[in-house]
């Protein structure tokens, strides 16, 4: 191994990273550049991360593949060519790989290898990470790159492993495939994960049963090959495209394809019917999640929003033949205040002979049965059940991992009443560890690749100046999580989002609180944050100090 700039005694590294998704693969890349000793575990075979695991049928990424890539290498971004517009995860996991390979990342990754147990040494500031490949190394830092969107979430239904016929949840896709020929299958969901598997798996199944409680909004993506040259024009102007990208207002989803103009600026309450018109329509046309970047009021004024939920609304009646189906699917809540369903041929589904919908609106799944779903006195019979029932979004990953920080507390424990972090980056409690994309960040509401990048830097700079004025403890402290769960609900109560339950308010989740979830001010304001802090040498809500060393 070799001597890094700011080798701690008695540990193998100067950095653990676990997780390879793209976040992970940053951070391995950029604490290398620095000189750093760095390794990174991933539980999962192979790179890709949420791509890895996610591999259901008709998964498709909902940004532009273009624009949902690593923007820290030249190299990477002239010599990879997407395929498609929308790329589905076999291709993501692909690129994934070319990033290791190209960028020589994989002789410091460990797959197949999970971290049972990371315990911080209160008396040396050091991590010591147990694997499953029963080793046990010891880093002064550590990055946790899990991911935001990572565990999954079964709804606990009476009867749950009664269940005689196979089960299956969008999350955790076998990589072999499912082959549903003929077969009677319910699908219990309809964010896009479930959305996605409809519209595809309805063609081949005997027989398919939806059930269905809140229906999303949910539009084409308009999918299709990449066309040349548009990927040479992006290739040849990627520094300014990064640039727009990352200065984007609130959504941040940034439309950056060829068939629609720059992001409006202006108050949807200024323009006359006929420029909302023109502008819908012109989205409408482009597909994807234009929408995320239409009228910035729209997040914040309902009467602004419902300019493009009434818009949208009737898109969607429009695509349904059958009034009581149609009364049944189109969503009445805000829309944008939970996530756009980027969808093919979806609504179109539902004409098919063999697909049935099961209204949860009014009663819910009462308990699964040996054989099948009983929702009332109904019960239905299937031969596969797929739960594409979400996530335990932004804190999930790090409160099922045993990671034990000051007196053994875990995230279980600290974050049992709501996320508690400092800048969505550290955890009081837990020393040199560092968040990735996850709580109490903008990570829902910007592009998360472009995040990660920019709190690695910021971690990686950190980490510099600590090393090179001997510091090697960094903490936040309770009041600062305070303080940081105080703005996450100041920017989230400035906006539409609370008036819907969703993943984004840990609504999916019984009992779960919002507090501190996530960042809702934007990622200007949350990059200027961010600088403040740096600039400040961290003096706002970090406590530093300089253990003896562990020799
Ligand atoms: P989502 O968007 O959280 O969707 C989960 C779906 O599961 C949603 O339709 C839920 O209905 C439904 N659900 C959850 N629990 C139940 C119960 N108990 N009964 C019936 N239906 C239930 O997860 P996805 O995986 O689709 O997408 C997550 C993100 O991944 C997505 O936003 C993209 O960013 C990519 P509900 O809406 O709660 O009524």
């Amino acid at each position: 191994m070799t001597e890094s700039p700011g080798k701690t005694p008695n540990t193998d590294y100067d950095v653990i990273i676990v997780g390879a998704g793209f976040g992970g693969l940053t951070a391995l890349h950029r604490m290398r550049e620095l000189g750093f000793s760095v390794r990174l575990f991933e539980a999962a075979p192979n790179v890709g991360g949420t791509w890895y695991w996610n591999q259901y049928p008709g998964l498709k990424v909902d940004v532009e593949s273009i624009e949902y890539s690593l923007s820290f290498s030249h190299v990477v971004e002239q010599e990879w060519t997407w395929s498609e517009r929308y790329s589905g995860p076999q291709e993501l996991c692909r690129y994934a790989n070319f990033v290791a390979d190209r960028l020589d990342l994989r002789r410091d990754i460990q797959t197949g290898t999970r971290i049972d147990v990371a315990e911080f040494d209160e008396d040396t500031g050091v991590w010591a990470l147990s694997t499953s490949g029963g080793e046990t190394l010891r880093s002064r830092f550590v990055m946790m790159c899990t991911g935001m969107l990572n565990q999954p979430i079964k709804p606990q239904f009476p009867g749950l492993d009664s269940f005689e016929g196979t089960q299956y949840h969008s999350a955790r896709w076998p990589k072999e495939g499912v082959d549903f020929t003929g077969k009677r299958v319910g699908v219990i969901g309809t964010g896009s994960s479930g959305v996605q598997i409809i519209s595809t798996i309805a063609s081949e199944v005997g027989h398919l049963h939806v059930f269905h409680r809140t229906p999303g909004y949910c539009l084409p993506l308009r999918n299709h090959a990449m066309p040349e040259e548009y990927s040479t024009r992006v290739k040849a102007n990627y520094g300014a495209w990064r640039a727009a990208e990352r200065y984007n207002s609130f959504g941040g989803w940034v439309a950056l394809n060829y068939e629609i103009g720059e992001p409006v600026t202006g108050s949807a309450l200024d323009a006359t019917p006929e420029e909302h018109q023109e502008l819908f329509d012109e989205r409408w046309k482009s597909g994807g999640l234009s929408f995320y970047n239409v009228y910035p009021d729209t997040y914040t004024d309902l009467e602004a929003n419902a300019v493009l939920s009434q818009y949208l609304q009737a898109k969607i009646s429009e695509r349904i033949k059958d009034p009581k189906l149609a009364e049944i699917l189109t969503p009445k809540y805000p829309v944008l205040t939970k996530r756009l369903i980027a969808e093919t041929n979806y609504y179109e589904v539902y004409e098919q002979d063999n697909v049935e919908l099961v209204d949860l609106r009014e009663n819910g799944i009462d308990e699964i049965t040996p054989k099948g779903v009983r929702v009332g006195d109904t019960e239905y019979e299937l031969d596969s059940l797929v739960f594409a029932t979400g996530f335990d979004a932004m804190i999930g990953s790090l409160k099922a991992m045993d990671v034990r920080g000051r007196n053994g507390l875990t995230f279980s424990e600290h974050w049992d009443d709501g996320a508690r972090t400092h800048m969505g980056l550290m955890s009081a409690g837990f020393p040199n560890l560092f968040i990735i994309n996850a709580a109490g960040s903008p990570a829902p509401l910007f592009q998360p690749i472009i995040l990660g990048q920019e709190q690695v830097q910021w971690v990686a700079r950190l980490i510099t100046k600590l090393t090179e004025r001997n510091i090697n403890c960094i903490e936040p402290t309770s009041e600062a999580e305070d303080i940081w769960g105080g703005l996450c609900e100041e920017t989230v109560t400035a906006t539409l989002f609370p008036l819907t339950d969703s993943w984004y308010l840990g609504k999916n989740v019984p009992g779960k609180s919002r507090t501190g979830l996530a960042y809702f001010g934007g990622m200007e304001n949350y990059r200027q944050i961010m600088t403040d802090a740096e600039v400040g040498d961290y003096s706002d809500g970090f406590v530093l100090s300089t253990l003896p060393a562990s020799n």
